[in-house]
């Protein structure tokens, strides 16, 4: 019963349908299913089909923007639960989060930061397409203890390289951790720009954040 329901909830980004994917995800916390698989074993699925798909010229762009649109109506009603969950704790440290200049890709990091949020930590969101600067703004302005960068394209993802240099430049890189992430990313591309943590995915973000504060 309940693969039935990931299954169509994998299907409901496939055919690019957010109100049906909205619906389903409203279905899926009022019969008690963790937001979080309804998640990665429902709507990411979808996801990760339709990238497939588009990447082996099956699918076209119109179709990723309606999976894209779909995943967000979802997460419009998981992301607030998981939040909500996480509401009582105490904060564990401030991450200033963000995708790159260029990349517009926002699922994946809005994910993490609600993870992040979930699990204690103070976040500010900068969105997508953030300029260098303003990562080391933000960061100083809220005392941030971690940098948080998302980058979903391997044009962009230079970009994270740019800002650890930046906030090298600005003195503040001791104080900092930097975290980067993003479908492209590796330890070995985190390594090669001087991050200091990366994770595949939104919980071992969490995992590595809390490492990077020495929990
Ligand atoms: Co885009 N796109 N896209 N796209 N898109 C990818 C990334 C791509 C792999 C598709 C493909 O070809 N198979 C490909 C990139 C190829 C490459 O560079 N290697 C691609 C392309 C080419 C493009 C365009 C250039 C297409 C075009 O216009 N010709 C264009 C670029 C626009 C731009 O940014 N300037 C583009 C546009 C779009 C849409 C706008 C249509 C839409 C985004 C909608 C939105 O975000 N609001 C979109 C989508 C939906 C995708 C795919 C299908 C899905 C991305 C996603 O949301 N995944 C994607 C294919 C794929 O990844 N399967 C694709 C689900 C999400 C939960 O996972 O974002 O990986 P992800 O995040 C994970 C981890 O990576 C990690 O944790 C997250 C949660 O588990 N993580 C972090 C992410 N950030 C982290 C930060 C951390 C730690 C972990 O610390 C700070």
């Amino acid at each position: 019963m309940t693969e039935e329901r990931f299954q169509k909830m994998a299907q409901s980004i496939i055919d690019g349908e957010p109100e049906e994917a909205e619906q389903l995800a409203r279905q899926a916390l009022a019969s008690g299913i963790d937001p979080l698989d309804a998640i990665n074993q429902g709507f990411v699925m979808g996801v990760n089909y339709v990238g497939q798909q588009f990447e082996c010229g099956e699918m076209y762009l119109p179709e990723l923007v309606m999976a894209g649109e779909a995943m967000k109506a979802a997460l419009s009603v998981l992301e607030p639960e998981m939040a909500r969950r996480g509401i009582t704790r105490e904060s564990l440290g401030t991450v200033v989060i963000g995708t790159v200049e260029g990349d517009i890709h926002d699922i994946g990091k809005t994910l993490v930061a609600t993870m992040l949020s979930g699990s204690g930590f103070k976040v500010y969101d900068l969105g997508v397409n953030v300029p260098v600067q303003k990562f080391i703004e933000k960061a100083r302005q809220v005392n941030a203890d971690i940098i948080g960068i998302s980058a979903l394209l391997t044009t962009t993802m230079v970009k994270q390289k740019a800002v650890v240099d930046e906030l090298k430049k600005s003195g503040l890189r001791t104080k900092i951790k930097v975290m980067v992430g993003g479908a492209p990313v590796t330890q070995s591309w985190a390594n090669q720009i001087g991050a200091d943590g990366t994770s595949e995915d939104a919980i071992g973000a969490v995992g590595v954040a809390k490492k990077l504060i020495g929990i």
